[in-house]
């Protein structure tokens, strides 16, 4: 240093210490757990914590609707182990906010809503505060933790708590409550530092008892029509090697729930997907890998199980209250499930005897002839398409480009593509999940785009879509590579309903031959208008080549869908039908 700078440095006032504030720690604390990206609505209380966390190097995708950014923190969340953060505006936010953390917590994807809230004083005392509502309370009952902070001294702790809360165990939504006044709060910066927690180990091995696995091992050994249903907890847990040699090591026949598929290729030769109704009637023990026999596997029981009590079912799991949900389970395997097969395929050894081949044969017999049948309805070549025609030009797509990331809504438009769209590779199918909920389509593939730089094809009925079309915004904005497929049908299973009364249109119709494709056009993407399989294949390899931001309006025959596409059977009808009066 030369004299001159040196005299300057000496003249300089002695430095305040440096103090740090809400804002900052939250970051830090995120930051410090490997948490890069947040997905939010900007607003009071929280307008300066996203922008703060661009300026701190933090990705922080803006939304148009907080639902479809709650959508977007849980499925990053089941994409990549880490909870995805979610950040909403007090009261109104924080509700539009809830149903993607209830939806997470169901689903078990590990998410954080992090919301701004009112003053406590003043909402305790009801005395009406700007967005006033006792968000703790309310978020309570619908996920798995919720937390509030008072004290800038305690947002790391906090935030390692919901960490924890998020992934460990059964992973799930948590609700962080971070009120206005704490924001702003100021403390020392280095005491600050040193309240920050990086969590050791957020989601522990849980290794299973020795005992469970081999009463497992007896069981599975004793079948002679054996399954294996792989749920989107093993897709989760991101075992897919261990997962690919116990399937090939036992020779047993799987069948992948939807959110699994490609766990192992749909085109496997052991895969039973095509042959479901099949192994599950006929199975006489099934081992249940991360999926619980909710209504998605009809409770484990009914005509889709076969003659009552024909069924063992062994079960892994990391919550052991799953065990015995619906029906018994013979071999509870409560651990993770990384863990648990690797204690399986030990058990195993190297000379598992293969299945009877009666089974097997007979499965491969029923999935040949599916598949044939199938094989057809797929080629069709028509306008207006029916589903399969357009699915079939998808399927081909899919193959080709096995790292692009399929998202699906819908009705017929979700059940139809689950079905003829093969997977090639863990974790690129994400739909609707346990709850069958409409609405996640846009956040699930903006999240997808965002955390695995992988195109994505997002599938999407016409009333599916309707729920986060606005979030074609967001995606030309951050110009992610999504190409959004509308299956315009002009309706909710169809388009054809009629108002018996001839006054208003029917309540599952929507405005005839609608363009959904200008709606990406506003935006400045690339919309595109097709009438055949032809044309939807060329306009989707276009988009994918792109990777521009890519909305095509597939119009779909109004008459080819059915009521509540695969799942009518849970749809009540009345049987009395009175005239209009
Ligand atoms: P699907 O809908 O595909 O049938 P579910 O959501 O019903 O799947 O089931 C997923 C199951 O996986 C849940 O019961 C959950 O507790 C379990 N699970 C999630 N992650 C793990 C893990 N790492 N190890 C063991 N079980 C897990
Ligand atoms: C949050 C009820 C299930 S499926 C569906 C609705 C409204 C739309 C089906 O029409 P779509 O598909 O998407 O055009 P298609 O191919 O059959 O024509 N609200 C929520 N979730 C659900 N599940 C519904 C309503 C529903
Ligand atoms: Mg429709």
């Amino acid at each position: 240093m030369n004299a001159l700078a040196q005299r300057i440095v000496e003249d300089l006032p002695t430095p305040e210490p440096e103090i740090t504030d809400g804002f900052h720690l939250v970051i830090d604390a995120l930051k410090l757990n490997g948490i890069e990206t947040i997905y939010g609505v900007p607003g009071i209380p929280i307008t300066d914590l996203g922008r703060l966390a661009q300026a701190a190097g933090m990705r922080v995708i803006s939304f148009r609707h907080e639902q479809h950014a709650g959508n977007a923190a849980a499925i990053a969340g089941f994409l990549t182990q880490k909870p995805g953060i979610c950040l909403t505006v007090s009261a109104p936010g924080f509700l539009n906010g809830l149903t993607a953390l209830a939806n997470a917590t169901t689903n078990c994807f590990p998410m954080i809503l992090i919301s701004g809230s009112s003053e406590r004083e003043i909402v305790d005392l009801q005395q009406g505060d700007y967005e006033e509502m006792d968000q703790l309370a309310i978020a309570k009952p619908l996920c798995k933790a919720a937390f509030r902070v008072l004290h800038a001294a305690d947002i790391g702790i906090a935030v390692a708590r919901a960490i924890r809360a998020a992934v460990s165990g059964r992973p799930g939504g948590v609700y962080l409550d971070l009120p206005a006044k704490l924001f702003s709060q100021v403390m020392d910066a280095e005491a600050g530092a040193k309240s920050l927690v990086k969590v050791i180990d957020a989601a522990p091995a849980q290794i299973p008892a020795p005992d469970a696995i081999a009463r497992a091992l007896d069981v599975l050994k004793s079948a002679k029509r054996p399954l294996i249903v792989l749920g989107k907890g093993a897709a989760y847990a991101q075992a897919d090697e261990a997962i690919r040699e116990l399937v090939e090591r036992s020779g047993i026949p799987y069948v992948p729930m939807s959110m699994a598929k490609g766990l192992l290729p749909d085109t496997h030769a052991q895969s039973a997907g095509a042959a479901r109704s099949l192994v599950l009637k006929e199975a006489d023990v099934v081992l249940l890998v991360g999926a619980r026999l909710n209504w998605l596997l009809s409770h484990g029981k009914g005509k889709t199980w076969g003659a009552p009590g024909s069924k063992k079912f062994i079960q892994i799991d990391i919550e052991p209250r799953e065990m015995d949900s619906n029906v018994e389970i013979v071999a509870p395997v409560v651990g993770d499930i990384a863990s648990c097969v690797a204690a399986l395929l030990d058990g195993m050894g190297k000379d598992w005897p293969t299945p009877p081949a009666a089974w097997t044969d007979a499965i491969q017999a029923k999935r040949d002839e599916n598949l044939a049948k199938m094989a057809n309805k797929l080629r069709k070549n028509a306008a207006p398409m029916d589903f399969h025609g357009a699915l079939g030009a998808l399927k081909t797509i899919m193959a080709e480009r096995p790292d692009a990331i399929l998202v699906n809504e819908g009705a017929n438009t979700l059940d139809l593509a689950r079905g003829i769209i093969d997977m090639h590779k863990p974790r690129k199918r994400l739909d609707v999940g346990t709850w069958g909920i409409m609405g996640i389509g846009m956040g699930y593939a903006i999240a997808a785009a965002v955390e695995t730089g992988h195109p994505v094809l997002a599938v999407e009925g016409d009333s599916a879509f309707g729920f986060s079309g606005m979030e074609v915004e967001t995606i030309c904005r951050y110009e992610l590579p999504i190409c959004v497929v509308v299956f315009n049908n002009n309706g909710i299973y169809r388009g054809t309903d009629t108002d018996p009364t001839g006054r208003d249109p029917a309540t599952t119709v929507f405005v005839r031959d609608a363009r959904y494709d200008r709606m990406m056009e506003a935006f400045g993407g690339v919309g595109v208008n097709v009438t055949t399989p032809d044309e939807l294949s060329q306009a989707v390899n276009a988009a994918m080549d792109s990777r521009r931001p890519t909305l095509i309006n597939a119009v779909i025959d109004p008459q080819a869908g059915t009521e509540s596409g695969n799942i009518g059977s849970l749809n009540p009808q009345s049987s009395v039908r009175k005239k209009p009066a």
